[in-house]
């Protein structure tokens, strides 16, 4: 990479690209808060940034109890990532399990958090609250310190994710910094980045809570792989209010905002500005719920063609493992020394 100097002139100097890493896990269909949160930011970046994409069926297993699954939802999932656009010649995409390192690198962030500090995190309260009777696993328990290994292990700058897993970058820098501390600078401090549209795509009959797998309406959650027909019905019956005023208000009229927002994300226009221009909830459910059939029909189409062509796929995978295995080794072997771990 060519970097700048004073002999250097300006047109030949390129600045430095950034590490960028992200995880989805294989945990049931992708839906619109994923791809406006997250994916789409990804396919954005892979051009720029030197990117790294897990596929993190580890986490998924926090809550898995039948067998066969995990690994049929891993290569859909892969399946997506490429027809939603990531390049395998470009991108870094690779299934966690595949990748030991997380593992071993897992296990010293489980040792540099504290019982309190995974007692704190809101998406661990939630998810063991929805779990009730069921059964709540240790792992989903120290789940930010698998995450904070993933992260870590890449030397990531940057990490591209809906307002939801913010807490978890935090508790990343806060275990990288206490590590580093201890035992010497080892660890990038990774950031957060989050898209300024689509943050936080919100449920379509619940437009307080966030657009979820685990919703317990699915008319309230748009998936990648829905027919056209039945994303124009969710869209008719989305939940608004009772006045019938087209304004941009987040708090006093969630609904509306929300199909702004996802309007506004599937045609680069300000939901300020698309406010304006309708006068009926009506018509404003129809344009959004068009445009994301638009949005999606490409990615429907690729997705097929990858699913039928299962050793390709599976190859890609393998390729993306070895990428991200060497940048993962030297990471854990470098915490090792810092430690003073007996070498072999
Ligand atoms: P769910 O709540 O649906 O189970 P999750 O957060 O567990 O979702 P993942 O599949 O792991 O889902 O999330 C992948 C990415 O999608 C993350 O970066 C997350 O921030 C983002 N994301 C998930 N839901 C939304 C949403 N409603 N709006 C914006 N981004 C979202
Ligand atoms: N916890 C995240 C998924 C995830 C992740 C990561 C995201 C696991 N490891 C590393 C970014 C970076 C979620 O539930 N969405």
């Amino acid at each position: 990479m060519k970097t700048y100097s004073p002999e250097t002139p300006f047109d030949d100097y390129s600045p430095p690209v950034a590490r960028v890493l992200s995880c989805i896990q294989p945990t049931g269909a992708v839906h619109l808060g994923n791809y406006l949160g997250a994916l789409q930011q990804w396919v954005n970046g892979q051009h720029q940034n030197d990117v790294f994409h897990g596929i993190v069926d580890l986490h998924a297993f926090t809550v898995t109890e039948s067998p066969g699954v995990l690994g049929q939802n891993t290569l859909e999932l892969a399946a997506m990532l490429f027809a939603v656009g990531l390049d395998p010649n470009v991108a870094t995409v690779f299934v966690q399990s595949h990748v030991v390192e997380h593992t071993t690198l897992s296990w010293m962030m489980e040792c540099t958090v504290s019982f309190g500090e995974l007692s704190r995190m809101t998406q661990f309260k939630d998810k063991s609250q929805k779990r009730e009777a069921e059964f709540v696993s240790a792992g989903l328990f120290t789940y930010p310190a698998l995450q904070a290994a993933d992260i870590l292990l890449y030397d990531a700058d940057e990490v591209p994710v809906g307002d939801d897993q913010k807490q978890h970058i935090e508790i990343t820098r806060d275990i990288a910094m206490r590590f580093n501390h201890r035992f010497g600078e080892t660890f990038v401090l990774p950031k957060a980045v989050t898209p300024a549209l689509g943050a936080r795509v919100m449920d379509l009959q619940e437009p307080t809570n966030k657009m979820s797998k685990s919703t317990t309406n699915e008319s309230g959650c748009i998936y990648l792989l829905d027919d056209p027909a039945s994303i124009m019905k969710k869209f008719k019956r989305a939940v608004t209010d009772s006045d019938n005023e087209v304004s941009y208000d987040r708090d006093a009229k969630p609904g509306i905002a929300n199909l702004l927002d996802i309007l506004s994300a599937a045609t680069g226009q300000k939901p300020q500005e698309l406010a304006s221009s309708y006068s009926q909830y009506g018509a404003l459910k129809v344009d959004a719920g068009e445009a994301v059939c638009a949005m999606m029909s490409p990615i429907q189409q690729r997705y097929t063609e990858l699913m039928n062509d299962r050793a390709e796929l599976q190859r890609l995978l393998r390729v993306g493992a070895e990428k991200a295995r060497v940048v993962a080794s030297a990471t854990v072997d470098r915490a090792k020394n810092a430690v003073g771990f007996l070498p072999e």
